[in-house]
């Protein structure tokens, strides 16, 4: 049987989702903007593509009955911080730091508390750039701060995502072994993936030679473990590519 809110508390949901709804329009459009700025006005964009949605008031009965509350309104707010949620797909991981640098920048947000799964992966293999964001919006009178949950990631990160979502929805989250070692192992190689494609981008782009051609002729290819330093290196190393624009083609060539 579905978890349910009473019909006391559920009045009160639809008008909290209601606010969740504005911050999250308010978030998304400002979001929106940097999309179409870079789309119009600079060479490369680090945004594919942009998706937001408000928890539906079933999934979070669920995730409050999971994380051990009472299903009521006050609860969702205080405990749940993805009601209002937004999806940026970037194309590649050098872009997931471009974009959290630039959110950093924003002056009408607060970025409540970050984390970086993509340096730092769940152990299922999970990988996403996780933000806490608090947006100012006014109505009757008075600001309020709603918070929005933006996960970046690349399409590649979000394919397995899903996948995985899937596997857990299925399996209630008990996942059998087999399955789940295979989505790790999955992990780990579309992390290699996502870094040998923007290589390649790099390359083509006139921007790296040498390191492409490093890369591409890795005589460990075959073996899963090396690539564990080698991503955690390279993936700091496009953090630092994603701090300074300009220095880029010096960073890339040096190292
Ligand atoms: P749905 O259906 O995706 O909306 P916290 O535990 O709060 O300190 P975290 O990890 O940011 O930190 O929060 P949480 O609540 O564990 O996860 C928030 C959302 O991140 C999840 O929402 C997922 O969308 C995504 N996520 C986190 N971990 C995983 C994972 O291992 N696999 C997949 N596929 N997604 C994950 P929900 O609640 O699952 O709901």
């Amino acid at each position: 049987m579905s978890i349910r809110f009473s019909i006391e508390e559920f009045a009160k949901l639809k008008e909290l989702l209601l606010i969740y709804e504005w911050g999250y329009r308010t978030l998304l459009t400002k979001l929106r903007i940097i999309h179409e700025d870079f789309e119009n006005f600079h060479e490369d964009n680090p945004i594919d593509h942009i998706r937001g949605r408000i928890k539906a008031p079933e999934r979070i009965a669920e995730k409050l009955q999971r994380l051990g509350h009472d299903i009521t309104a006050a609860n969702a707010k205080n405990y749940i911080f993805d009601i209002a949620g937004i999806r940026i797909i970037c194309p590649f991981a050098r872009d997931i730091y471009h974009l959290v640098e630039l959110m950093h920048s924003m002056p009408d947000i607060k970025i409540q508390r970050e984390k970086n799964y993509v340096l730092n992966p769940k152990e299922s293999g999970y990988r996403s750039y996780h933000l806490i964001i608090e947006t100012p919006v006014f109505y009757s009178g008075r600001t309020v701060h709603v918070v929005t949950e933006v996960q970046i990631r690349t399409e590649a990160m979000n394919f397995w995502a899903t996948l995985e979502h899937e596997a857990r929805y299925k399996y209630m989250s008990d996942i059998p072994d087999h399955l789940s070692d295979e989505l790790v192992v999955c992990a780990d190689k579309i992390a290699e993936l996502d870094h040998r494609m923007f290589l390649i981008h790099e390359n083509i782009m006139g921007r790296c030679n040498e390191i492409t051609a490093e890369f591409l002729d890795d005589k460990n290819s075959k073996s899963n473990r090396p690539y564990k330093s080698l991503r955690n290196r390279e993936l700091r190393k496009s953090y630092r590519i994603a701090r300074g624009r300009n220095s880029q083609k010096s960073e890339v060539r040096n190292e």
